[in-house]
């Protein structure tokens, strides 16, 4: 088991990031589903320089990406956004896409669900028919309802990833387990061998360990079901703005070149722009908390 971490919850530098992480024993990357701005050249260089691993992509489903748009054409471009991810992964020697089918932020959905339930099947089996053909594996990611009203439970993830083929997979989040399953292990255990990526952040979404979720117990059951590939850190800090914030230290109040969407996506995710310092502190908590079991 390997641990590996996201970028998309920090706009800064690959390098600011790859410095980060390499230096706190992290080796390997879950890229931010964000291929208009990554060159796979210049990426791959700096994987080279700081000794990590490219794991895979997380889809940024933002804006007007979503394979269940109600739009032939909107549903076109969104498949081509998963694709050219894809071959970002692909060209990094990665091995995984986690990908939420609907847009993140959009609750309310546009047509009836048998046909939203057909647009994501032929949208996926297009992305499958490319990960099939390159070596990768599709993680169908649930998250919770506030994110989205389409994939919340693993069950869910597991029918479409039945419906596209047999080696199309899920990607569990314990955060958003917590949030929506009934038994979080079982869900694990049904899902089995179809887990191919694996996001760690405890209940309040800080790092592993900073809240009450049970590391021994999960860990402990992605040995039953033998999944022993990579851990993706993930965590997305909630915003304190009170005097009871614990860490007066951690909200950024003059992020530099950050995007309003990505400004945007932060707050979708009820977090926002945070101190260099405290996302070191968050990085470094999260493998402090996971190395142990990877003994
Ligand atoms: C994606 O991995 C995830 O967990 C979402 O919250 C982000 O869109
Ligand atoms: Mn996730």
């Amino acid at each position: 088991m390997q641990i590996a971490i996201h970028n998309w919850m920090r706009a800064e530098t690959l390098e600011s990031t790859l410095q980060r992480i390499s230096g706190l024993g992290y080796t390997h990357l879950e890229i931010q589903g964000a291929p208009e701005s990554y060159k796979s050249s210049e990426v791959k260089e700096l994987l080279e320089k700081y000794q990590i691993q490219c794991w895979g992509s997380v889809t940024l489903m933002l804006e007007e990406r979503n394979l269940l748009a109600k739009n032939p054409d909107q549903r076109k471009r969104s498949v081509q956004y998963v694709l050219d991810l894809g071959q970002l992964v692909a060209d990094l020697g990665g091995k995984v896409i986690s990908l939420v089918p609907g847009t993140v932020g959009k609750i309310i959905p546009d047509a009836r669900p048998e046909e939203e339930w057909e647009w994501a099947v032929e949208g996926v089996k297009e992305i499958y028919k490319f990960t099939e053909a390159n070596g990768l594996k599709i993680g169908i990611e649930p998250i919770n309802r506030f994110e989205t009203y389409f994939i919340n439970r693993g069950a869910q993830a597991l029918a479409l990833a039945e419906a596209v083929g047999p080696n199309c997979g899920v990607c569990l989040d314990t955060f958003h387990m917590n949030i929506e399953e009934v038994d979080l292990f079982d869900t694990m255990k049904q899902v089995g061998s179809r887990l191919v990526n694996f996001h760690v952040a405890d209940n309040n979404r800080m790092a592993p360990g900073m809240g009450k979720l049970d590391w021994k117990r999960i860990m402990s059951t992605l040995k039953e079901i033998e999944y022993d590939q990579v851990l993706s850190v993930e965590f997305c800090p909630p915003i304190d703005r009170t005097p009871a914030n614990p860490y007066p230290n951690s909200i950024d109040e003059a992020p530099e070149g950050l995007s309003p969407e990505q400004l945007k996506f932060l707050q979708d995710h009820g977090s926002t722009a945070v101190t260099e310092e405290f996302y070191t502190m968050l990085t470094q908590r999260s493998i402090d908390q996971l190395k142990p079991y990877l003994q």
